[in-house]
């Protein structure tokens, strides 16, 4: 299963570090909406959904997380480490979050504003889904 993860540029200079990402450029998708979350209790998994539709790339601006990609006949599990590296999920990829450091915060950067009727949220249903799809999703 192919991961797509970037680095992007870091701005450096002696005040510090600035990261931008533009759509359709950095980020391989229009984005039409921006959420994050942080505070997440210790052992704790978020996710266990794929979407139909969604495109996402996902940042740990702060602290550290795993994503685990799964697209169906394979899975892999990608560490976020720093504010300058993301991961891309494509639609019809399972996708759980874990081992969130007490610090960390997520931010993800969507191609679709939220619909609950995009949301997998049976693994079974999303085995059945994904039976016929290719490396990096359906299209
Ligand atoms: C995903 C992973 C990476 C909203 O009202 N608007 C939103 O845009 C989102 C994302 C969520 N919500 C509400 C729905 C729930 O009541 O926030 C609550 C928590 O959402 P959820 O349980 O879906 O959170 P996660 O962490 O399981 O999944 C989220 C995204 O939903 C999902 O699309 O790919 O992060």
């Amino acid at each position: 299963m192919q991961v797509i993860k970037y680095v992007f540029q870091p701005h450096g200079d002696d005040r510090g570090q600035l990261v931008s990402l533009e759509e359709f450029k950095d980020i391989p998708f229009r984005i039409k909406r921006v959420y994050y979350m942080y505070d997440t209790i210790e052992g704790v998994t978020r996710g266990f959904h794929a979407h139909k539709s969604l495109q996402q790339i996902l940042v740990c601006i702060h602290g550290s997380c795993k994503i685990m990609l799964d697209n169906g006949r394979e899975k892999k599990v990608v560490p976020l480490e720093k504010p300058y590296e993301g991961v891309y999920v494509p639609n019809s990829m399972w996708r759980e979050m874990f081992d969130f450091s007490p610090d960390a915060v997520l931010l993800v950067l969507a191609s679709e504003i939220y619909n609950e009727a995009d949301y997998i949220r049976d693994y079974d249903e999303f085995l059945e889904y994904v039976k016929n799809c290719g490396e990096i999703g359906c299209v």
